[in-house]
């Protein structure tokens, strides 16, 4: 029998797609965008298209496994269940003892239920949205007061439109879609980007930039429009700080500013007259800018070009970066301050080995594969391997799964029913479970609950039901889960255009300028490239098939200045080094790249021989918990 179901994407993306999927005989063999949801508009990325092949993978786990020196032996879950309790048990005198590492990879509701069970156990946690985009997110806070975008469809009514950072044909498929639509309406494109023309074909106009260096080239087109426009009589009356940013304009050359971002001085005039010219412009901001050791500087001059050239709180303006997935929702019932501590997630393994108060006994890994995603991956791996008892719930054997004691088979998207909000959009969707988990294999939730009514005193835990209920009870959605189930969607009640007439959410209801900005750290010489580890089309970071490895190249990109430089032709084997290790590559040449830089796919994993993870130094960005993954130097040699 075919039938078509209507379901929702839960991967860790901002497009949340609406989803149609056809089931055949039980299986499902297709798999859409709904071309009635104003945002997904009929069609969805290529990761998601292929998701089936994760569903019924052979390299997918079905039972749990417990390590046995150097073999896994599969248990029932009677015998998982009452292990990992007696364990809890054990260590829960000192709850900070056992630490939650969960990650965003599942987005649905029922997915925080595990946030409620650690924090009322009182375990320790990571800061894990450093790995993603909080530096932005405080950058972007502390210049509007609150992280808000006006409406995706909006940018439709731009007639400018200054993609800064983000690849719109890889991470944000309907961002590109947009901005196409907006472009046959007129309006004009200018994007800035390491990667030179990576959005070349969406864009009238592409400037390559130095890696990490976007404050100075923010700073040099505020300081252009200043000179040649002046500055509105509104920007003065609702900002704060204006007399500093001023000053901080007056303290650099515009020559200065344009050797800092190596940018020639006609692309700063030919910005300033952009965001002069296409009024009201949008500027898309995406995550790759904030990920540099002075990533928040960089947004936050970017905020205030935007501000000061008008573009901000109007129809067709606005920044997009990104608003929280959560806050259409209400999730007061996620009390997560329960846990005990709160460890940064730039060297997860550092942490891990140098904690000794208490020290950490036990580690619950869900929802994350931080030994491939996370700085010095091999630090981390070691410290779990000597941490005494470490539980994965994956569907696979990743790298951090090979790190465990013992792993726990979940269900994957589409297995289980869910409530899922955006972070770049503002509806929330309704997921249908659209086909039953292999027999063997459970959620999350039913693992959690499980072990709660093992533990003496029990942590007991809510049902799906009352979770997903509870969480449409917010004043912006207004809707019940059993309307939600027959409409598939929902929009918040959010306004269209944020910020409206520049009333900002600081108290002063004022736009805050940034007060400076830092010079770039020197180079060392030994290692004068940057590395860029960017997402893959097909892929969603390091959810990569162990089959699909085989066809994998493992690739560099640089542009052909740089290879011919460093003597190689392309197609050449080579090695990526930095102060951790190295990585042997083929090399490719890319034009249009900044010749300092290194791009790289990531994802792939350490167990195949891949695994970039395995360079990057845990440092962080300018705000707490930040990870300056783009802030890694390198060098190219020969094998
Ligand atoms: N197919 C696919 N889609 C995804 C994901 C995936 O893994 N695969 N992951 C999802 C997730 S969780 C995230 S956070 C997003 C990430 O997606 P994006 O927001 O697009 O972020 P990045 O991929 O980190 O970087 C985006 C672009 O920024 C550019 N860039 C790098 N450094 C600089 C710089 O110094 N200045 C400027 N101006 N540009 C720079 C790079 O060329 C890069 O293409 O994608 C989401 N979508
Ligand atoms: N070098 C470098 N590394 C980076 C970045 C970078 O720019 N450079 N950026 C990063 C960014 S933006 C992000 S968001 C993170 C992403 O890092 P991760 O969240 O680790 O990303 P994934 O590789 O998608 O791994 C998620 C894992 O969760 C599992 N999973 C999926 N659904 C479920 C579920 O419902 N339950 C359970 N228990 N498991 C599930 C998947 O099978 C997969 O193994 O890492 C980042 N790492
Ligand atoms: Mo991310």
């Amino acid at each position: 029998m075919k039938e078509t179901i209507l379901s929702a994407c839960t991967l860790d993306c901002p497009d949340a797609c609406s989803l149609l999927i056809t089931r055949e005989d039980g299986q499902i063999t297709r798999i859409r965008g709904n071309p009635n949801h104003p945002y997904t508009d009929g069609y969805c990325c290529a990761k998601t298209q292929r998701f089936c092949s994760r569903l019924n993978s052979p390299s997918r786990v079905k039972k749990p496994i417990l390590r046995e020196g150097k073999k896994w032996r599969e248990i029932n879950w009677v015998e998982a269940i009452s292990l990992c309790a007696e364990k809890i048990q054990k260590y829960r005198q000192e709850p900070g003892s056992i630490l939650h590492l969960r990650g965003g990879a599942a987005k649905g509701v029922s997915k925080l239920a595990e946030v409620v069970f650690f924090a009322k156990l009182g375990a320790s946690r990571i800061a894990h949205d450093g790995v993603c985009d909080s530096t932005g997110i405080e950058a972007c806070i502390e210049d509007f007061g609150a992280l808000q975008m006006n409406d995706p469809l909006d940018l439709l009514n731009a007639n400018g439109i200054v993609i800064w950072g983000k690849s719109l044909g890889v991470s944000s498929v309907h961002t590109g879609g947009l901005v196409g639509k907006a472009r046959n309406r007129g309006a004009a494109v200018f994007s800035i980007s390491p990667r030179g023309n990576e959005n070349g074909k969406f864009s009238d106009n592409t400037v390559c930039i130095k890696p990490g260096s976007d404050r100075f080239l923010a700073i040099a087109a505020a300081k252009e429009t200043v000179q040649r426009y002046g500055l509105s009589p509104q920007i003065q009356e609702n900002s704060q700080n204006l007399d500093r940013f001023l000053a901080l304009l007056e303290g650099y050359s515009l020559s200065e500013l344009s050797q800092f971002c190596d940018v020639p001085l006609r692309d700063i005039e030919a910005l300033a007259e952009f965001y002069h010219q296409h009024s009201p412009c949008a500027t898309v901001l995406g995550m790759g800018l904030q990920r540099y050791p002075h990533g928040a500087e960089s947004v936050r001059a970017i905020n205030a070009l935007a501000f000061m050239t008008g573009n901000i709180g109007c129809r067709g303006g606005g920044v997009y970066y990104s608003v929280l997935s959560g806050q259409n929702l209400n999730l007061q019932w996620l009390e997560e301050e329960g846990y005990s501590r709160t460890f940064p997630v730039a060297h997860i393994g550092r942490s891990i080995i140098d904690t000794s108060d208490p020290p950490i006994h036990m580690a619950w890994i869900s929802m994350w594969n931080p030994v491939n995603q996370t700085p010095e991956s091999l630090v981390l791996s070691e410290a779990l391997a000597k941490t005494p008892f470490v539980v994965v719930v994956d569907a696979f054997m990743t790298d951090t799964a090979e790190t465990a004691d013992l792993v726990l088979p979940c269900t994957m998207m589409f297995e289980e029913e869910d409530v899922v909000g955006s972070w770049g959009h503002h509806f929330v969707n309704y997921v249908r479970s659209v086909v039953p988990p292999p027999p063997g294999v459970r959620s999350d939730l039913e693992i959690l609950t499980d072990l709660g009514h093992r533990l003496n005193p029990p942590i007991e835990l809510e049902t799906r039901e009352a979770y997903l209920e509870r969480s449409l009870k917010s004043p912006l959605l207004d809707t019940l889960l059993e309307e939600l189930r027959m409409k598939g969607t929902v929009r918040a009640r959010r306004p269209i255009i944020a910020f409206e007439g520049h009333h900002f959410a600081h108290r002063d209801g004022k736009f805050q300028f940034l007060n400076g900005i830092s010079p770039d750290e020197p180079m060392d010489a030994n290692y004068p490239m940057t590395l860029l580890t960017l997402v893959r089309k097909e892929f969603l970071h390091s959810q990569i098939l162990p089959e699909e490895h085989e066809s994998l190249i493992p690739e560099a990109f640089l542009a052909p200045s740089a290879l011919e430089n460093l003597g190689f032709k392309a197609g050449d084997q080579g090695a990526i080094i930095s102060p951790l290790g190295a990585i042997t590559v083929q090399l490719k040449a890319e034009k249009g790249l900044h010749p300092s830089v290194v791009v790289v796919g990531r994802g792939p994993w350490l167990k195949f021989g891949w695994g970039s993870n395995r360079l990057i130094e845990g440092k962080f960005t300018d705000r707490p918990d930040g990870v300056a993954f783009y802030g890694q130097s390198v060098r190219v040699e020969r094998r």
